[in-house]
Order: C-alpha cells, then sequence, then structure tokens
C-alpha cells in the first residue's frame, strides 16, 4: 500500500461528478472529478523535462487552480514541490534555485525571461511558465499523455520543501514528508470537524503552510468546496461569506474584517467555524470579534517544520490568548534550555513531536542536528506556558523573528541587506506593534561617517534584493546603537524606544 498523500486524497473524492472543488471568482469551478486527468498531465510534461521521483520543482507562481494542479501533480509523480513566495526578489530566488537544486523551475509568464536566466546561472533542467499562451506548461499539458496513477511513496519519502528563515538570516528548506502532511492533515480535517457540506473560503496565499496545506487539505479530504479568492480583500471576503461555513486566516484579516462596516452577524450568520493562526491573534481582536459575531475564533498554533501542533477545541471552551491542546497523536512539552520539562504554569520554550514533525533541513544535517533534542523532541523556538489541563498558552518568542501579517521576517537577513548599502555603518532590526500587520518590521540605522543618509534613498535601494514584506514599514537614522556591556545591541531598548510609532 503507497503513502503517497495524493493517493490519499484521491481516494476520497467525492462521487458526485458535479461536486465542486475550486469555487472562482471569474470563471467556471474546478471540479472534483477533473482534478486526476488535468494533475497526471501536468505531471506527464514534469517527467518529459526529466523530473523523476524525489526531483525538486520550484514553483514561483500566481495563486490559481492551475496552480494547486501543479501541486497535486508534483504529489501524484513523487517530485517534492518547492513554492515560492510570489514576492521573493530575483536575488533570493537565485539563492532557492542553487540550493534547491530543482529538475524544473515553473514561473509566471511575465517573469519568463528573468526566471530563465536564473536557471541558466543555477543549472535548473528546465524553467517552464505556468500561463496558458504558447510555448508554456499547461500548453504542453493539453496535449501529454499522462502515466496511469501515483507513484507509490513511502511515509519516509519528501513531498514537499518548504523555506524558512533563519536567525543566521540564510534560508533553510524544511523537508516535509508524505506522512508527515497525511497524518497532519487527517488529524486537522477530523478535529475541526469538516465534511462534505462545508464551503471553505480561502483568501490566503498558496505558497505557504497555512493556505496550502492546512487549508487545502481539509478541503481535498473532506471533499468540501473551497470559495477560492486570489488574495485576502475584506470586502470580497464578506461578499461570500453567506455561502461560507468555515474561513481560516491570520489575524490581520480578522483586524481587517472588524474594520469593514459590512462585517456583522448577520453577514456571517452561516459560518460555523472561523480559525486563527500563523501569528498571535490579540486578546482584544478575539473579544471584539466575539462581541460583533456573536462566535469565538479558533486559534491554532503551528509551524512549517510541523505543520498544525496545537489547537482550540472545536465544541470545548476556546479561550483567548491561548493556543489550545496538542493535536491527537502530537507530543507537545514546555521545556528548559536543557530540555527538562518544566512544571506546568511555567514559561518554556515548546518542544514537540509526533508524525508531523519534519524530517529536518535539506543538506543542512548540523542545522538539523542543533534543533532537535537527542529524544527527537523539535525545538521550536517559542515561549510558551501549559496548563494542568495542557492548555497551551504563547508568552513570547526565544528565536529573533518578526511576524508582519502572517508572514515571517528574520531580523538578521534584513540587517545584512541594509549594512551592505553604501552609507551604513551598522543596523538593528527589530519588531514593534503595528495595527494592520501585527508587528511592523522596523529598522534603525547608524550612518558611516558624517554624510547624510535618507531613509526613503535606503529603502528604495532594498527594492532589488529584499521581498517588499520584509522591508522596514519605518527606518530611522541614529548615531549609536544601545549596546549592552558585553557590546550586544538591546533590541529590547529599541523595541520601547519605538514602541508607539505606529500606533500613535
Ligand atoms: C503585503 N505587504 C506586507 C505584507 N503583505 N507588508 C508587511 N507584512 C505583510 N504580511 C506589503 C505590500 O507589498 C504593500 O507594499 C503593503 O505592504 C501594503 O499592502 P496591502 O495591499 O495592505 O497587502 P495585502 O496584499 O493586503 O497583504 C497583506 C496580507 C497578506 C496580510 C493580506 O500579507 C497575507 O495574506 N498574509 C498571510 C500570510 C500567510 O499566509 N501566512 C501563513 C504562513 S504559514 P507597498 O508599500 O508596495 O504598498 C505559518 C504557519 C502557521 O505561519 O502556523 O500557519
Ligand atoms: P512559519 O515558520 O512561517 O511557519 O511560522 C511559524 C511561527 O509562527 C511559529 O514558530 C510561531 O512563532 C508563529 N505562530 C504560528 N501560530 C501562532 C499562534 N497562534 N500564536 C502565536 N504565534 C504563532
Amino acid at each position: 500500500m503507497s503513502d503517497n498523500l495524493y493517493a490519499l486524497i484521491a481516494a476520497g473524492f467525492p462521487a458526485d461528478p458535479a461536486a465542486v472543488f475550486l469555487d472562482l471568482e471569474n470563471g467556471p469551478p474546478l471540479r472534483y472529478r477533473e482534478i486526476d486527468a488535468r494533475a497526471a498531465r501536468i505531471a506527464a510534461v514534469l517527467t518529459a523535462h526529466g523530473a523523476v521521483p524525489g526531483d525538486r520543482i520550484v514553483a514561483q507562481v500566481d495563486k490559481s487552480p492551475d496552480a494547486v494542479l501543479l501541486y497535486l501533480a508534483c504529489l501524484r509523480a513523487g517530485l517534492v514541490f518547492v513554492p515560492l513566495n510570489t514576492a521573493y526578489t530575483a536575488q533570493e530566488i537565485a539563492f532557492f534555485l542553487s540550493d534547491a537544486e530543482p529538475a524544473v523551475f515553473v514561473c509566471r509568464e511575465a517573469d519568463c525571461e528573468t526566471a530563465e536566466a536564473l536557471g541558466r546561472e543555477a543549472g535548473t533542467g528546465a524553467v517552464l511558465t505556468l500561463g496558458d499562451g504558447s510555448g508554456t506548461l499547461l500548453e504542453a499539458a493539453e496535449g501529454a499523455r499522462p502515466d496511469g496513477t501515483a507513484v507509490a511513496r513511502r511515509a519516509g519519502d519528501l513531498a514537499a520543501i518548504l523555506y524558512t528563515s533563519g536567525t543566521t538570516g540564510r534560508p533553510k528548506g524544511a523537508m516535509l514528508t508524505h506522512g508527515n502532511l497525511s497524518s497532519n492533515a487527517l488529524v486537522l480535517r477530523d478535529y475541526w470537524g469538516f465534511t462534505a457540506a462545508d464551503v471553505l473560503l480561502h483568501a490566503l496565499p498558496i505558497y505557504h503552510v497555512h493556505g496550502l496545506f492546512v487549508a487545502l487539505h481539509c478541503a481535498l479530504l473532506s471533499g468540501s468546496r473551497v470559495i477560492f479568492q486570489k488574495g485576502f480583500a475584506a470586502e470580497k471576503a464578506i461578499a461570500r461569506l453567506s455561502d461560507a461555513t468555515v474561513m481560516m486566516g491570520v489575524p490581520t484579516y480578522y483586524t481587517r474584517l472588524l474594520d469593514t462596516p459590512g462585517f456583522t452577524a448577520e453577514a456571517a450568520h452561516n459560518v460555523r467555524l472561523f480559525i486563527s493562526g500563523s501569528a498571535p491573534l490579540l486578546e482584544e481582536t478575539f473579544a471584539a470579534f466575539e462581541a460583533r459575531i456573536g462566535q469565538r475564533i479558533l486559534e491554532r498554533y503551528g509551524m512549517t517544520e510541523v505543520g498544525m501542533a496545537c489547537s482550540n477545541p472545536l465544541d470545548g471552551e476556546r479561550i483567548a490568548g491561548t493556543v489550545g491542546f496538542a493535536l491527537p497523536g502530537v507530543s507537545v512539552r514546555i521545556a528548559d534550555e536543557t530540555g527538562r520539562e518544566v512544571p506546568p504554569g511555567t514559561a518554556g520554550v515548546l518542544e514537540m513531536t509526533g508524525p508531523n514533525v519534519f524530517a529536518g533541513y535539506w543538506r543542512l544535517p548540523d542545522k538539523t542536528a542543533e534543533e532537535f533534542r537527542p529524544d527527537g523532541y523539535f525545538i521550536s523556538g517559542d515561549m510558551a506556558q501549559m496548563d494542568e489541563s495542557g492548555r497551551v498558552t504563547i508568552v513570547g518568542r526565544a528565536k529573533d523573528l518578526i511576524i508582519s501579517g502572517g508572514l515571517n521576517v528574520y531580523p538578521k537577513e534584513v540587517e545584512q541587506c541594509l549594512d551592505a548599502l553604501p552609507g551604513v555603518r551598522e543596523s538593528a532590526v527589530f519588531g514593534v506593534a503595528h495595527p494592520d500587520f501585527g508587528e511592523g518590521v522596523t529598522g534603525v540605522v547608524v550612518p558611516d561617517g558624517p554624510a547624510q543618509l535618507d531613509p526613503e534613498a535606503l529603502l528604495d535601494s532594498l527594492a532589488g534584493t529584499l521581498a517588499r514584506f520584509k522591508q522596514p514599514k519605518r527606518i530611522i537614522v541614529v548615531d549609536e546603537l544601545p549596546r549592552n556591556a558585553m557590546g550586544k545591541v538591546q533590541k529590547n531598548v529599541l523595541r520601547d524606544r519605538y514602541t508607539n510609532i505606529y500606533t500613535g
């Protein structure tokens, strides 16, 4: 019996030939009955370009049904899907191509020329565009002769690599296996009570765990319909809520909904479940939501490396500021810096193990070893506490990480880019409260000599190197950085000093 996640998904496709998978803003829907043939044809094109099971397929493509089919095609053919944030710049992509060494890089039509140049530079097997014009992957797929069934995979075989940045500034590829994804998907479908009667409002990007795995797998494994929106826009989401039963989003989606007058209990009456994750949901947002809509948002906690680990219950009490309990099959503990479990109520680092926990960082065995305890627990870098009943509260981060609108930004990476700019001696990047993004990336720079530095010009200079969401929302020029007696930059002093710059 194969452990291919695609085989698991396909085995549960609804029998009803009219059942809709993706319900689109424009154009005909993608029906469940179409998935297999279309994914098989895309897979045939990839294999015709020499990709064999285990090879990586890097994709930087817009959100579309074809992008979802490309993911499913990779699973089906035993290829390892490597999705990239569409905001990444050419410089960022060059790294991913050289690190992942894909057989095929699939890009957007508009990026075709740059992508080909990057592919040549990195020695990528082939560069294909996802558009449906002449010479594209989809055109080739039209005429392709697909192979029979999903390629046999074992649970430990890789299904995807998702890059997450790191505290050193160098991104790391988290290797996720078919077993990791399948186990988490089945648990979530059941824990959140997904059935074929559900309709999921999907406005998340599909290059991260949240929109790609958590949302789509719950829908695919229950045969539910997905209202598939290109991106999140509060008005558009509200317009479709009366047809939806479940919505998933990052906290920014919920604050933006609450800032929109049309978001009322009436508009949301059909929705049985609002789920939030990827960043902390403020207690004020939870309370304002309950007061307006009469429902409690279900907050859950996860990471690229482990998928989902904790969730508030579907039927039990959902408590603001907590992320609930370890999911079935996942073991969570709060530990001190040596990995020893601390008593209930004490803050420590959240560690976890289970079938959901990734297989390590791509080609970084030493980094992988550093992040696991000898008994197999993965060290999340999040600070948390657990009460006597097992309920977990995230209380902070041991890692130097900013989460802006649900996207991770590692200060080191931004500091390296700022430091490389002419006229900059050094910089410090940190997050402070932001009313829309939760945390706003903020940079402080020290000039190299007497020359004046213009923050706007510095920001312009980052444009080609750093994805927009990683760029500081504000840059402040200072004479020197605050340092402790050991010479270490005191980011807490900077955070305190600039705490109100976005909130007034
Ligand atoms: C866009 N911008 C951002 C940003 N997204 N800046 C900071 N943080 C972000 N997250 C930039 C834009 O480029 C733009 O720049 C400006 O900010 C304002 O754009 P916008 O129109 O307001 O942005 P929008 O397109 O609406 O996007 C915001 C967003 C989006 C919050 C809707 O970022 C989003 O969908 N985030 C979800 C990310 C996600 O899926 N995370 C899950 C990771 S998985 P300018 O200056 O050019 O106008 C994970 C594991 C888990 O964490 O537990 O789930
Ligand atoms: P990523 O590496 O993009 O998968 O982001 C994972 C990180 O997001 C975690 O390590 C947490 O810091 C954060 N995160 C995810 N969900 C929550 C949540 N509900 N509350 C607080 N932080 C969260």
